[in-house]
């Protein structure tokens, strides 16, 4: 049987539910249950502050930019900082795909939110809902020329994907209510994605080796660059890549994409296209927790996938080309660009951008961009980029961020600068523990212990989520860690740097106050027993899962 969600999507194919008719009613202060389920197309979850639900519901909105390749300019920067001040809670939170977020917005300010974002010429339609969302592409500017190509792939597969529903322009720019009687309206059925959308959320990600930013192998389609002497000479398709899954659900689980074949960079958009309406026509429908594209994948296997996306294509992939991730993740500091200008990548701590007692992280960056004009680009790891500056700039962005306490590069570990964390509470409906608020004293335990076993300037990449989903990636981190229940984690070990192997369940229950104890033998074996150069995560797979698959005692 269809779910509720199918058959929402298929009574209102606009997606304009009665959002419209709701926004100007100064009594309600939050939307009815299927309107919720449409403002995901639009770019906005309904929440409440759960830090506040013993004394009463708050309700307030999230909302998502749909970032393609997370490039903005200076002046799209500045409006959403300051739209983040006039709507938000006065902070912007940089996602794990590349987009901002702005958290703790009432009703009445979501409007004049949304407004803002379109002045600023840019878009929420599509960052939620079952649609393709954010497109991610490599931010690092080291592999400029290539990156700016598959930056520009990225921009054109979120204008060939979006949804052509007239409502959110009806909605959130006209302020008028979608004519739903006019004929066009009344038979509405998006060209691509037909009456009822994707039966879930559809991604995509371009990498180029050897850095992995994106995980392109945790997207549900992916391109991978293959270049010679510079060139690029097109892409690795990737397909059924994801994390999300349940506790105590085995049906659910986290899945690396399959390599399933090579493409000329001129069909990339065809082939996303393709590789979508797989998902849409052949996508699980009566069950939302078996309806990725990576279960089709799982379930039906990499050769009928193939087969089946060439007889969409009309045109056979040639074989996959040999290609090489050394690392995801990102690089700090600065770099010079390839056309000679500099770019600054600056580590913020979990994503959240915001002025606390500590340092004014977002009036100092607000003043950098204002002053220097830098290209912003956000990096999947929730960092920042400032790209495209004069050598001129260098000097002072750095008096700048050292008068602004914000903690660079070099006075912080290498693991610290390798974590992330998802939002979790007090926004996220579904978190179980604490993530984002819990990740800096984690990993300020964390750094002790491995200061203590003589593995201080070692990077260890650790991934923390709020609840099983996993929006920060955990099942690929080297220590990934998933909330179970308030101060309560799995542990998982044993992912790798290039992002290319799922870790296992290492401990299925633990404290959070316990976490460094319980991993502290592990370590110090490691530290002791590694062989030269070898990672904690490779260390792991090679040493701690065969000792696991060994039968109790
Ligand atoms: Fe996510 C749901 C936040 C990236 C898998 N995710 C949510 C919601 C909207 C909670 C909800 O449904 O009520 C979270 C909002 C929290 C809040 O208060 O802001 C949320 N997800 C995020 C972000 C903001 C986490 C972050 O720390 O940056 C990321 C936004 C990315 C963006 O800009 O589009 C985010 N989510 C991811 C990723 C990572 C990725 O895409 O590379 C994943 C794993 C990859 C995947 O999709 O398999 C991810 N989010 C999920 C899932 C599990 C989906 C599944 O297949 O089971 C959910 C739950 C759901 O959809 O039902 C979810
Ligand atoms: Fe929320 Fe879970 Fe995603 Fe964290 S992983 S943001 S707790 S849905």
């Amino acid at each position: 049987m269809a779910t509720s969600n199918e058959i929402l999507k298929k009574n209102c194919p606009t997606l304009a539910g009665t959002i419209a008719a709701t926004l100007k009613d100064p009594a309600s202060d939050r939307f009815a249950e299927d309107d919720t389920q449409f403002l995901k197309f639009h770019g906005i979850y309904q929440q409440d502050d759960r830090d506040l639900r013993k004394t009463g519901k708050k309700y307030i909105f999230m909302v998502r930019l749909r970032l393609p390749g997370g490039v903005m300019t200076p002046e799209q920067y500045l409006a959403c900082d300051a739209l983040a001040s006039r709507h938000g809670n006065n902070t912007l939170r940089v996602t794990s795909r590349q987009s901002i977020q702005f958290h703790g917005v009432v009703k009445t300010g979501l409007g004049p939110l949304m407004r803002g974002i379109h002045e600023a010429m840019l878009t929420t339609l599509a960052a939620c809902g079952d649609v393709n969302r954010n497109v991610m592409a490599p931010p690092a500017p080291a592999w400029d020329g290539l990156g700016e190509e598959a930056r520009e792939q990225a921009r054109k597969l979120a204008v060939a994907l979006a949804p052509r529903t007239a409502a959110y322009h009806s909605i959130w720019v006209d302020g008028v209510q979608l004519n739903l009687e006019s004929p066009e309206q009344r038979d509405f059925n998006d060209p691509l994605y037909g009456p009822a959308y994707l039966p879930r959320k559809f991604k995509i990600g371009l990498a180029i080796p050897p850095l992995n930013e994106v995980d392109v192998f945790a997207n549900c389609c992916g391109f991978i660059a293959i270049e010679k002497d510079g060139r690029l000479e097109g892409f690795n398709l990737t397909a059924g890549g994801g994390m999300g899954r349940s506790h105590g659900n085995p049906e659910t689980f986290p899945r690396v994409a399959d390599v399933i074949g090579f493409l000329p960079a001129d069909k990339v958009v065809e082939t996303a296209s393709a590789v979508l309406t797989i998902h849409r026509d052949f996508g699980d429908r009566t069950n939302r927790k078996h309806a990725r594209l990576k279960y089709i994948l799982a379930d039906r296997g990499v050769d009928w996938f193939r087969q089946e996306l060439e007889s969409r294509l009309g045109f056979q992939l040639e074989a996959a080309r040999p290609f090489r991730f050394e690392r995801s993740g990102d690089d700090f500091g600065w770099r010079r660009q390839a056309d000679g200008r500099w770019s600054l990548g600056l580590f913020i701590e979990t994503g959240r951008i915001q002025d606390t007692p500590a340092s004014p992280l977002r009036t100092t960056l607000r003043e950098i961009i204002q002053a220097h004009r830098p290209e912003i680009r956000l990096t999947p790891s929730n960092n920042l980029l400032l790209a495209g500056l004069p050598e001129a700039s260098r000097t002072p962005i750095d008096a700048a961020l050292k008068g602004g306490h914000v903690r660079r590069e070099t006075e912080l570990s290498r693991t610290r600068l390798n974590s992330t964390a998802c939002v979790a509470f007090p926004t996220c409906g579904l978190a179980l523990a604490e993530s984002e608020r819990a990740l800096p004293g984690l990993m300020t335990q964390l750094e002790s212990l491995l200061q203590e076993l003589g593995l201080g300037g070692e990077e260890i990449g650790v991934r923390v989520t709020g609840c099983p989903n996993g929006c920060a990636r955990p099942y690929l981190a080297e220590i990934g860690l998933v909330g179970k229940a308030p101060g309560r984690y799995q542990v998982y070990l044993g992912g790798n740097q290039a992002g290319t192997r799922l870790n296992r369940v290492f401990l299925e229950n633990v404290r959070d106050s316990e976490l460094t104890g319980q991993l502290r033998p592990l370590l110090a074996r490691f530290a002791a027993q590694r062989q030269p150069g070898e990672q904690f995560g490779d260390w792991c797979a090679r040493v701690v899962w065969p000792e696991q698959a060994q039968p109790a005692g």
